[in-house]
């Protein structure tokens, strides 16, 4: 069994959330926050067996979209003025960011 940990954006996490419970996956959504935007996101953990992670894969890589997002600039105000950024900055925050680790057991009680 592999447990898949998708970090998504939250724009993409209802169209993913649907089509996992079309295809008879179970999932649990977690709301974060990314580090660098420090912005809302969408973390699913998805546990499934291992000949399932493929199709839950490319389940993920349909339902979620790559976007240019814009950073607002960094105010100096009780930071370093020396990492000031005085204009906004575009980054792409990818369609999904995908860990796959390996269950050791699996209960439910
Ligand atoms: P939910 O996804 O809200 O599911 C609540 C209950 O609905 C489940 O109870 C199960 O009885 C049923 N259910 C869920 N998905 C289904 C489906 N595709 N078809 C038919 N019935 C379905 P539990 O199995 O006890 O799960 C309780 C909660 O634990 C789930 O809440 C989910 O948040 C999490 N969970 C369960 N299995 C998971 C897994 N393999 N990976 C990640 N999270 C899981
Ligand atoms: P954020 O940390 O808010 O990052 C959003 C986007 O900003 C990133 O998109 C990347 O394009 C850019 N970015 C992040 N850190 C940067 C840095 N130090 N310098 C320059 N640009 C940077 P993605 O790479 O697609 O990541 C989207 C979200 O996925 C991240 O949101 C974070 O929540 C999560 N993530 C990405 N890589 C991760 C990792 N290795 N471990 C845990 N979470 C990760």
């Amino acid at each position: 069994m592999k447990l898949i940990i998708a970090v998504v954006q939250d724009k993409d996490s209802n169209r993913l959330s649907e089509a996992l419970v079309k295809a008879n996956y179970r999932a649990t959504k977690l709301a974060s926050t990314g580090g660098f935007l420090k912005a809302g996101n969408t973390t699913f953990l998805i546990g499934t067996e291992d000949e399932h992670v493929e199709e839950v894969m490319s389940i993920i890589k349909d339902n979620c979209k790559s976007r240019d997002q814009l950073v607002a600039p960094i105010s100096p105000m009780g930071g370093n003025a020396d990492s000031y950024v005085p204009y906004p900055v575009e980054v792409q925050v990818g369609g999904a960011t995908v860990f796959v680790l390996p269950v050791e057991q699996f209960e439910q009680y």
